[in-house]
Order: C-alpha cells, then sequence, then structure tokens
C-alpha cells in the first residue's frame, strides 16, 4: 500500500498523482485531456482531491478516463495530510445570504432564479454557469432579440381551455420546451442534472443529457422514471471510439435522439470564468499550501491571458465535419439533430442530408460572441427552407429548435409562431436547482406552464396549432440597429 508521503512527492505537472476516495491515481499524462484544464488537478498534485473532484465529477469518471495501469492502489488513510479548506469572511457572508433567501413562492419569475443565484451561490459556479464569450454581448442579444418581437393578438375566440402540449421528436412533451444541455450540475446542487431529471419526469418535459454532465450517463437514466423520454448531447470526441462509445451507449440505454454539438471547435473565451480562475491563482501564490505558479506552469497574469480557454484537448475536435455527421449516421438508429447551427446555409445542408433537425443555438452565448440569437436565425431559416424546399413550420419530419434567452412563456410563443416545434431551456433550471433543488426546478416549470396558459388566452389561441406566423410582428427582428446592447467593459473605460 502507497503511503501519502510517497504520493506527495509526485506533485508536479512532469510527475502528478492525486487521491481519490482512498486512491492513488497517475494522472500525469491525463492533465491536457481534463475537460476542467490541468491547473485544477495540478492544485492537489500529491495531495487527496476528494473534496474537489466530488461536486464536479461522476463517481467513476476517474476509473473510467484513466488507463488500469495508471490506477495505482490504495494509500493508508493515516498517512495522508488533510487539505484544509478555511471558512473566508466572504464565504461566512455567502452562507449568511443563503440562510436568508427567500421562500420559493416569493420567486414570481426565471430572472428571481437568477437573481438568487447571483446572491447566494459559490463564486466559482456562478461564475462558470453565467460566464459567456469576450464582451458577452451575444448573451445578452439571446435576450434582447425576443424583444424586438411584438405580438398581433386575435380577439373573440373561444380560449376557455388551452392546450400547450406538443410532440417533439415524435414524443409528448406538455409544453414547447424541453431542458437543454449543461455541463458540471453538482457544482450548483449536489443532486446536479439528477435535480433536472426528476422534475422533468413530473412536468412530462424531455431532459437533454450532456456529454459533459457530472453524474454518470446511466447515473442520469436511471433516476429516469419508467418510459420517461430523454435525449443526449453528444460532443464529439477527437477520439471517435470514444464517440461512437458514447452513441453506442445512448441507443441501448433508450435515448430517443442525439443531439451533436457542432458550435465548439474550440472552447469560448468566458473571461468571468477565467477571471476567477486568475484571482484564485493570484491569492494562491502567497499561501504554500496552495498552487504555486510554478505548478501551473505560468510566471505572469499577462501570460495568462493571452492563452486560450483551459479546455480538454480531446473533448472537442476542430476537425468535426460534415463527413463525421454521415458516419452518426451510419451508427445509430437515433435521429440526429445538430446542435449549434447558425445560418440558414447549414440548416439547409442538414436537411438536404436527411437529419432530424437544427438547434438554431449560440451555446448562450459562451462561443462566438457576436454571433446572431437563435430566434434571429429561426426566422432566417423558415424563409429560406420554405422558399427552397417547400417546407412547412413547425415541420414533423425536419425539426427547427431555439435555444438562448428564453426566460418568459411569451418567448417560447414567439419561437412557435416562428416555426419552431420547442425550444431549450439552459441556464435558468440551473440556477432554479442552484437555489432550491428540485423544488426550484418544479417551481420553475410551475411558472412557465401558468404563464403558457395566461399568454396562449391573452393572444388568442387555444393550442399551439393556433400559434402562426400571422400572430408576431418580427419585422424589426434582424435590425441590429434598433437595440445596441450595453457594452460594460467599454463603458467602464468611457465614463
Ligand atoms: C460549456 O461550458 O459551455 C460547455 O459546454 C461545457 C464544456 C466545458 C469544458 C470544456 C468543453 C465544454
Amino acid at each position: 500500500m502507497l503511503s501519502g508521503k510517497e504520493v506527495a512527492q509526485h506533485d508536479s505537472k512532469e510527475s502528478c498523482w492525486i487521491i481519490v476516495h482512498g486512491h492513488v491515481y497517475d494522472v500525469t499524462e491525463f492533465l491536457d485531456e481534463h475537460p476542467g484544464g490541468s491547473k485544477i488537478i495540478l492544485k492537489y498534485a500529491g495531495k487527496d482531491a476528494t473534496a474537489e473532484y466530488d461536486p464536479i465529477h461522476p463517481p467513476d469518471a476517474i476509473k473510467t478516463n484513466l488507463p488500469k495501469e495508471k490506477h495505482l492502489g490504495p494509500v493508508q488513510p493515516d498517512t495522508v495530510e488533510k487539505v484544509e479548506v478555511e471558512t473566508t469572511d466572504e464565504e461566512k457572508a455567502r452562507l449568511e445570504r443563503v440562510e436568508n433567501k427567500p421562500a420559493l413562492a416569493e420567486i414570481l419569475n426565471l430572472h428571481d432564479f437568477e437573481y438568487v443565484a447571483r446572491q447566494i451561490m459559490p463564486e466559482k459556479a456562478w461564475a462558470y454557469f453565467s460566464s459567456a464569450a469576450e464582451d458577452e454581448i451575444t448573451m445578452r442579444e439571446n435576450h434582447a432579440a425576443f424583444h424586438r418581437i411584438w405580438f398581433r393578438p386575435r380577439i373573440l375566440r373561444d380560449v376557455t381551455n388551452v392546450d400547450y402540449s406538443t410532440k417533439i421528436l415524435g414524443h409528448n412533451s406538455s409544453m414547447p420546451i424541453y431542458i437543454s444541455a449543461a455541463a458540471l450540475g453538482k457544482l450548483g446542487h449536489p443532486d446536479g442534472e439528477l435535480n433536472l431529471t426528476r422534475a422533468a419526469a413530473k412536468h412530462g418535459i424531455i431532459q437533454m443529457i450532456p456529454t459533459l454532465a457530472s453524474f454518470s450517463f446511466d447515473e442520469i437514466v436511471d433516476n429516469a422514471q419508467p418510459g420517461q423520454v430523454q435525449f443526449f448531447q453528444l460532443y464529439v470526441n477527437k477520439n471517435r471510439e470514444v464517440a461512437r462509445r458514447l452513441v453506442e451507449q445512448a441507443e441501448a440505454r433508450g435515448i430517443k435522439a442525439l443531439f451533436i454539438t457542432v458550435d465548439s471547435a474550440q472552447l469560448g473565451r468566458r473571461e468571468k470564468a477565467l477571471q476567477l480562475i486568475q484571482d484564485m491563482n493570484q491569492e494562491h501564490t502567497s499561501d504554500p499550501s496552495k498552487v504555486t505558479k510554478a505548478q501551473l506552469g505560468t510566471s505572469n497574469v499577462t501570460q495568462e491571458a493571452s492563452k486560450p480557454m483551459p479546455a480538454p484537448s480531446t473533448v472537442l475536435d476542430p476537425g468535426l465535419c460534415w463527413k463525421d455527421i454521415f458516419w452518426f449516421k451510419s451508427i445509430t438508429k437515433m435521429p440526429i439533430i445538430l446542435k449549434g447551427v447558425q445560418c440558414w446555409e447549414d440548416a439547409l445542408e442538414a436537411y438536404d442530408q436527411g437529419l432530424a433537425g437544427c438547434v438554431l443555438s449560440n451555446h448562450g452565448g459562451r462561443q462566438l460572441d457576436f454571433s446572431r440569437s437563435g430566434i434571429e436565425v429561426l426566422a432566417e431559416c423558415v424563409k429560406h427552407l420554405i422558399d427552397k424546399r417547400d417546407l412547412t413550420f413547425p415541420n414533423e419530419k425536419f425539426q427547427l429548435f431555439v435555444d438562448g434567452g428564453v426566460r418568459r412563456a411569451t418567448d417560447v410563443l414567439k419561437a412557435v409562431a416562428l416555426g419552431a416545434t420547442a425550444v431549450g431551456i439552459g441556464r435558468p433550471f440551473l440556477y432554479a436547482f442552484s437555489t432550491y433543488g428540485v423544488d426550484g426546478v418544479n417551481h420553475a416549470l410551475d411558472i412557465l406552464k401558468a404563464e403558457l396558459e395566461m399568454n396562449l388566452r391573452l393572444v388568442g389561441a387555444p393550442t399551439l396549432k393556433d400559434v402562426v406566423p400571422e400572430m408576431v410582428d418580427a419585422s424589426n427582428l434582424s435590425s441590429h440597429i434598433v437595440a445596441v446592447p450595453k457594452d460594460s467593459l467599454f463603458e467602464k473605460n468611457c465614463e
């Protein structure tokens, strides 16, 4: 059995051992592959990393990702030095805010969850969930774009009973909304993605399981109810055998659709998250028990700022192209939907290649800043697919989805009016479980249902089929001169 002392000698990027749940692993060769970057591992080089590992990873992740010969065996527990985590004054203040958070009944809309999340989430978790690329213009535009669409309601229609249920890729959904994929759920709550699985079951909506979930894929599927429909979001690994395994596993476990992410040739630069990493590094350089600059391999912050976002070298593949999509078609019977389409030309190509649909999405503004909102791209795609391929929308054979910026049922109805089958919602559900666990997500879904019912009545549409293009005026949707987003960084300097 290894001793803590022996492990402690392997504390550099040349030889990096860590302890997780009493077992020692040699992660030296894995450092560049780690989805969260190498630095966070190096912080625990030679030490017990369990406390840091647990909130973010599926329990079996380290075992399945490392070859057997890197599993070095158990460590004598009493020889391992405890990694002390001190409670800072800031943390004490945060815990007090957690104690005093509003009652769930006081949360009136999806924005409120975000407000509470910002006050009470651990800084790192908030930074990760809320961050977006560069100046975050696209993230704000995603929401702002809905403000350029106005309703043209109809009157004197019997809306005593309204029905907002629908089918998504042939599967029943109580609303035209699905839970979009987002990584690292456990950062926000110990039950992470399982909060979403449970709330989706209760409310009869579909969860898209992320490749980079913090529970294992099997754990998430095991927590679903019998017959509960789930989709899977795929990051195409550079190693196509890894990708193939993920697809085969999804199909074998009854996943009903494969959403392949196509907007992430490289990770976008989320400076809010990066800033936090830098701040932590600076803080810790004065404390020898924490990470040192030498361990980080960086000599100063300027050098750090010029580097790309710390990202895994294999999880994202800049070489991904259309021929891979054909290959995926050949290895699975699941319908394939491209997630992250941003112009009509690519949507048309997806249709011509016989795919099942597209998510018009810019990854919540986390990838290319100044990419257009999904809702704007939807209008353009619908127009060209009607003109060039004589389709009608919503279309059963080729379905269009939108995600990004959705906060209200009115946003959902605008997307439906413009031809979307459904919309994906990501961050608001993360904020809901980060603040109130599964009750928060259930409450968020109750709010959306109440808003859908009310707004269907008010636009004069008893069912979603009655929400037609004529019900909205989207003539300003693509006019980027109408609303200029607040440019925080620029304005800070101009003041
Ligand atoms: C995101 O953060 O936007 C993701 O999709 C997850 C992720 C995290 C780290 C590397 C690649 C993708």
